[in-house]
């Protein structure tokens, strides 16, 4: 049976905005993932699910990367990334990013569902874990956090 869910960006002192939304069919088939964001400084931004659906102190207190196998922060097509690792959206010079595409490693079945987690845009760059910088293997060194909201379960 197919599960759907949705992410709506609470309003920020940044004024980002947007909705994204999660499919998946069966169990074992990918999660397809429609993001539209405004309010984006034109460029790259990571694009990540964290561990936690808390947003008691806003995007901070969503926690780290979600990342039920241990793994090292990676980008979205390689094979060691964080199951949140989502790469980056890229907005254009009016600020609006769109992503479009399935993934295979999140889930929205079983035991390391997404739902209940938080999806955070970032200010800067996802360096997919290529970078030098320290924060590499852990956030891709994106910056701070933009934006974010709680996954929910829609029809
Ligand atoms: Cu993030
Ligand atoms: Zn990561």
């Amino acid at each position: 049976m197919t599960v759907k869910a949705v992410c709506v960006f609470r309003s920020n002192e940044k004024n980002v905005t947007g909705t994204i939304n999660f499919t998946q069919e069966n169990e074992s088939a990918p999660v397809h993932v429609e993001a539209h964001l405004t309010g984006l400084a034109p460029g790259l931004h990571g694009f990540h699910i964290h561990e936690f659906g808390d947003n008691t102190n806003g995007c901070m207190s969503a926690g780290g990367h979600f990342n039920p196998h241990g793994m090292t922060h990676g980008a979205p097509t390689a094979q060691v990334r964080h199951a949140g690792d989502l790469g980056n959206v890229t907005a254009d010079a009016s600020g609006k990013a769109t992503f479009n595409g399935n993934d295979a490693q999140l889930k929205l079945i079983g035991p390391h569902s997404i739902i209940g987690r938080t999806v955070v845009v970032h200010e800067g760059e996802d360096d997919l874990g290529l970078g030098n910088h320290e924060l590499s293997a852990t956030t891709g060194n994106a910056g701070g956090r933009l934006a974010c909201g709680v996954i929910g379960i829609t029809k």
